[in-house]
C-alpha cells in the first residue's frame, strides 16, 4: 500500500498566479485507490496541443495516484461528447475537457452532473445555460492575448516610425467558435479598429494548423498584392504563413510583420532567425494545474472558479535570451 502525502496550505499560490484555498490533509493511494481522470483532449492540431497533451500524460501518473483515460477527439466535438459519454460509464472520478468549441455542451455535461462526476474545463471555455454544469476552468486569458499582440504592433509601429503609414492586415484565425479563436479576434479586430492607419483586409480560418495556415495565407498572397502584416491565431497557422510568404518571394519578418500566439519552442527558432516578429505567449503546461485543483477537491477544499494563467509577450529582440528557458 503506497501514501501519498498531500500537504496543503491554507493559501497555496501555483505557477501561474493562481490562488487556492484548503485545508491539510492526507489521500491515501492504493492500486484500487488511484483517483481515475478522463481527460477529453481537442486533438493533436499544433505544437501547443502536443505539449498540452504530455504534460496531462506526464502529471497523471500512477506514481501521483492517478489512473488517466485520455480521448483524442481530433478537432470533432461528437468524437469529444461520446468521450464524455464513455467516461461516465465507466464512473470516473473527475472528467476534465478541452472543448473544441464554445457552445453545444449542456446536455452531456447535464448527465455528467446526474452521475454525480465533477467537471473540469481546461484551456478553452465553454458557454452554458447553467455555469453549476463545471466546477472550474483553467487557461489563458484569449481576450488580453489578442490586446498584447495589438499593443505589440503598436510599439512596433512607433518604434519602426510607421505612423504616417497605412497598414494592410490579414487574420488567419483558429477553429471558429472555440473560445481561444473568439477572444483572440475580439481583441485583435477590437484593438485594430482603435487606429484608422490599420486596415483589416481580410481575415479566414486556418484552423490552428499549420498545413491550412499556409493554404489561407497562399490564397491571401494572391489577393491582395501589399500585404504589411499578418496575425496568426497560433503558431503553427503562423509557420505555414511564412512558407507561403517565402514562396512568392517575399521575406517574412520584414516585407511583412508577423504576430503569432503560443510562444512553443519553434515560435523563439523563427523569432531568433526573424521570420516571425513576435509571440504572444499561451501556456500549455495545464496538467499540473489540473492535479492541484484535484487535490484540493480531494481535500474538501475549494478552487477558483476561473483561473488565468499569467502569459508574456515575446518578440525578436528577447527570443534569444529567453528560449533556454522554455519549458514547450
Ligand atoms: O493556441 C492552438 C491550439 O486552445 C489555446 O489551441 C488553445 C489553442 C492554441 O491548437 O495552438
Amino acid at each position: 500500500m503506497k501514501k501519498l502525502l498531500v500537504l496543503l496550505m491554507v493559501l497555496v499560490t501555483v505557477a501561474g498566479g493562481m490562488v487556492f484555498a484548503a485545508g491539510a490533509s492526507e489521500v491515501a493511494a492504493t492500486g484500487s485507490d488511484l483517483i481515475t481522470v478522463g481527460y477529453s483532449q481537442v486533438g493533436a492540431e499544433s505544437d501547443w496541443r502536443t505539449a498540452n497533451t504530455e504534460s496531462f500524460k506526464s502529471t497523471f501518473v500512477e506514481a501521483n495516484g492517478y489512473k488517466l483515460i485520455f480521448d483524442d477527439a481530433q478537432q470533432k466535438q461528437e468524437n469529444q461528447i461520446k468521450a464524455i459519454r464513455n467516461f461516465i460509464q465507466q464512473d470516473v472520478d473527475y472528467i476534465v475537457v478541452a472543448p473544441v468549441v464554445e457552445t453545444g455542451w449542456d446536455t452531456v455535461l447535464t448527465e455528467a452532473k446526474a452521475a454525480g462526476i465533477p467537471v473540469i474545463l481546461s484551456d478553452r471555455m465553454m458557454k452554458l445555460s447553467d455555469d453549476s454544469l463545471y466546477l472550474a476552468w483553467v487557461g489563458g486569458n484569449f481576450l488580453k492575448e489578442g490586446q498584447d499582440g495589438v499593443s505589440w504592433l503598436n510599439d512596433y509601429v512607433k518604434k519602426a516610425g510607421r505612423e504616417n503609414e497605412d497598414l494592410n492586415i490579414i487574420l488567419l484565425q483558429g477553429t471558429i467558435g472555440s473560445s481561444a479563436q473568439v477572444g483572440r479576434t475580439q481583441g485583435i479586430t477590437e484593438g485594430l479598429a482603435k487606429n484608422p492607419r490599420y486596415k483589416l483586409l481580410a481575415k479566414q480560418t486556418g484552423e490552428f494548423t499549420q498545413a491550412k495556415g499556409q493554404e489561407v495565407m497562399e490564397s491571401m498572397l494572391k489577393a491582395y498584392s501589399d500585404i504589411d502584416v499578418v496575425f496568426a491565431e497560433n503558431d503553427n497557422m503562423a509557420f505555414g504563413a511564412i512558407d507561403a510568404i517565402k514562396a512568392v518571394g517575399k521575406v517574412p519578418g520584414k516585407d511583412i510583420i508577423i504576430i503569432s500566439f503560443d510562444a512553443v519552442h519553434e515560435a523563439f527558432n523563427k523569432m531568433i532567425a526573424g521570420e516571425l516578429n513576435c509571440a504572444v505567449e499561451c501556456n500549455p503546461l495545464h496538467g499540473p494545474r489540473v492535479a492541484e485543483i484535484i487535490q484540493i477537491l480531494e481535500a474538501g477544499g475549494k478552487v477558483e472558479k476561473i483561473m488565468y494563467v499569467d502569459e508574456g509577450v515575446f518578440d525578436t529582440s528577447n527570443a534569444k535570451e529567453v528560449l533556454p528557458t522554455r519549458k514547450y
